[in-house]
Parts: structure tokens; sequence; C-alpha cells
């Protein structure tokens, strides 16, 4: 019989949650031969990763994973063997209820959200007792051993390898979505909150040495990249040229597809949590938009990134680097940071591509859950 897996998905806002929990379950589901039920609260979310998802749909199968709507009235079913509570949401009172009675206890699991911090090592595996006698299990991804590590698909450096050695396949990809870059220019794409540090960036880009191709899925950014080119709208097919910069907007990409923009760019601007790590597997350099959180507690986690990886950098290149980050992230100015890492461009390239290679010795989340498990029961 296969273990059963029950990962719970609120989706706060954006597409951080169930893009984790989704990528999760599908690859537990084909990698591990787990029987999967992901509950969703929001299923408008899911569609634009998994556009053939139904978002009225109570129950449905996609890539092996069981998805349910997350009803608010929670009506019973057996409790699975595993049980993911993602992001700290709430799992419903009368699932608990029935977890208590379960003849074999199930393993709950907290999967937090990604911090590459110091005492992130120290809370990872560590269980939290209620009163109710239910226990839960914390599980921190992260970058370093003794974390949860990240999510990694078993094929997914293979598969961008067999990308990048055949350019007919990355032009084939980038035409089906309307994107002919001239040869040489660099190729960059943009995924951010709102920020106001990306005129200066987009200034910085036009007026660069090196003709940069600009690539903007639709979202939230996208009112500003408006505002800089000073034009109402930016249709699909379109581009706008300022300077040495060319513009142009995307559709928002199912989550496969959105891996191979982000492995036919030289650059990547990435946010929140998911796309973050996908633009690490990719081997390229990238700029982390991190998600806003109260009181500012976000600086520590952009800055215990900065610190882990900017090891082995070059001083000025790690400064230059770490510069930048701190200037898109306070929405502040980024011509002086934009222009040093031009001098460091192919020492920040090869190091991408060594930090992936690096994380990727970790064991990835999915086999580190599953693995966690077998040690449980
Ligand atoms: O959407 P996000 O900003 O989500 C955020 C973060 O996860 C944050 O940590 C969390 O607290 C907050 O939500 C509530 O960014 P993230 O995590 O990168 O999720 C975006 C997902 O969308 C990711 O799975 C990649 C995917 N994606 C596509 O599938 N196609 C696309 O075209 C694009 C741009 C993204």
């Amino acid at each position: 019989m296969k273990v059963s897996w029950d990962i719970f998905c609120s989706v706060v806002d954006n597409y951080g949650d169930i893009g984790v929990t989704w990528r999760l379950a599908r690859q537990l589901a084909a990698e591990h031969d787990m029987a999967v039920r992901l509950w969703v609260d929001d299923l408008q979310a899911f569609v634009p990763l998994c556009p053939e998802a139904d978002a009225t749909a109570r129950q449905q199968w996609q890539q092996g994973v069981d998805v349910r709507q997350w009803p608010q009235e929670w009506a019973a079913v057996a409790v699975a063997d595993v049980v993911v509570e993602a992001f700290g949401c709430k799992l419903p009172e009368p699932y608990l209820r029935d977890m208590k009675e379960r003849v074999s206890p199930a393993l709950w699991i907290n999967l937090e959200y990604l911090s590459a911090e110091d005492w992130v090592v120290g809370c990872h595996g560590l269980p939290s007792l209620r009163p109710d006698g239910l226990k839960r299990m914390f599980f921190f991804p992260g970058f370093e051993t003794g974390t949860g590590g990240l999510l990694r698909e078993g094929d997914l450096l293979a598969r961008r390898l067999a990308f990048e050695r055949d350019p007919r396949v990355r032009h084939a990809f980038l035409q089906a979505l309307g994107v002919n870059p001239v040869p040489g220019v660099r190729l960059i794409t943009l995924f951010a909150y709102e920020n106001t540090a990306l005129a200066s960036w987009l200034t910085a880009l036009s007026r660069g040495d090196h003709p940069t191709h600009l690539l903007v899925p639709q979202g939230r950014i996208m009112a500003d990249v408006l505002r800089w080119l000073d034009v109402q709208a930016l249709p699909l097919t379109t581009v706008e040229q300022r300077g040495r910069l060319t513009v142009q907007a995307l559709p928002f990409v199912r989550q496969e597809d959105y891996d191979r923009l982000l492995w036919s760019c030289d650059f990547n601007a990435v946010r929140g949590e998911d796309s973050f790590v996908r633009a690490q597997w990719a081997g390229r350099p990238l700029l982390w938009h991190i998600y806003e959180q109260e009181e500012n507690a976000h600086w520590v986690k952009l800055k215990a990134f900065l610190a882990l990886y900017v090891k082995g950098l070059s001083p000025a290149a790690a400064q230059g680097f770490t510069d930048l980050w701190l200037a898109w992230n306070a929405g502040a100015d980024m011509t002086k940071s934009w222009n040093d890492v031009q001098e460091h461009w192919v020492e920040l390239s090869a190091h991408a591509e060594r930090w992936c290679l690096q994380q990727a010795n970790q064991a990835d989340l999915a086999q580190a859950l599953v693995l966690f498990y077998r040690n449980w029961i």
C-alpha cells in the first residue's frame, strides 16, 4: 500500500504557497510513489501554474496528485499517514480530532518558510507537543546541511543541461512565447513586487554598454514598467525599445515553462520563495525581491542569504552583488551597483553555476521529507 499524504495549502496572497505545495505534491507522487492529496482553499491561484486545472472542481487529478478544494465546511475523510501543514496554515478542527482518534498516529509536519538564518539548523526537525497530545514536527527548508534542503526534482539539472545543449530548443521555446532576441543580446526576466528602484535599473540598462532584452511576465511589477516606458499598456506581441533596452511583456506561463524561461536567460529577477529557488537551479546570476514582512523581519533573511551566497566571490564582486540586492530591496537607486556588477559579470555567472551544483549536493526537500517519515515510523 502506498503511504498517503495530505498537504494543506492556504493561499495567503500571490503564488508562493500554492507554488511550493503543488511542486512538492507532484514530486512526492512522481518520484516517491506516494498517494498525495493536495488541499487548496483557493484554486483560482492554482490555474495559472497548471492551466488544465479546474478552479471550480471539488476534486480533480492533476499529474498524479489528487487535488481537493479545501472546503469551508470540512467533510470527514480518512486521515493520511503524513499530514503536511504548509506555512502554518491551520488544519481543520474536525481533521485534528480525527488525527487524535487515528489508531496508528499520523506524522504531522509543519512545513516552514525558507530562510538562510543560522537558527534554522537548530530548529529543523524539532517536535512541538500540544496540550491535546498531538505532536507537530517542524520542517525547515534551507541551504545548509542539517536543514530540510530545497525542492528539486531528481532530473531537474539533467533537463536543464539538455535544454542548454541544444540552442534550437531554446530558440523554439522563446519563439513560442513571441520572443525573438537579436544575437548577442542579454536576456533578463523580471518577476518582482512593486518596486521604486525599477526606474533607475531600467535607465541603467537603457544606457548600458550591453544590449538587453527584458522579459516581464504579467504581474505586480508591470505598472512600474509601464510608468517608466511612459505607455498605457504593453500588449504581449509588441516590444518597446529605449536606448539599448528592449522591453517585452510575457504571459504568466505554466510552472514547468517558467523553469525553461529562467534557463533561457542570462540573469533572472525573482521574488518570494519558489521562483527564488528555481532561479538558483537555473545557475544564472539572480536578483531577489524578498517578500516584505512585518517589522522588517525580511531584511535579516535577505542578509543571511547574501552572506552565504557571496562566499567564494572576490571581495569586489561580492560587494557589487550585495549592494545591488540591498538597493533593489530598499527601493533605492541601482545605477552604481548595476554598473559595478557589470565589471564582474563573468565571475558572477560562474559563481551562480557553482552555487547551484553545491546546493544540488544536498538531499532535496521531498527526499528529505520521505526520509524523515521513514525514520519516524
Ligand atoms: O508569488 P510569490 O510572491 O509568493 C510569495 C512567496 O512565496 C512568499 O514567501 C509568501 O510568503 C507569499 O507568496 C505569500 O513568489 P514565489 O514564491 O516565487 O511564487 C511564484 C510561483 O509562480 C512560483 O511557483 C513560480 C510560478 N510562476 C509560474 O509558474 N509562471 C510564471 O510565469 C511566473 C512568473 C511564476
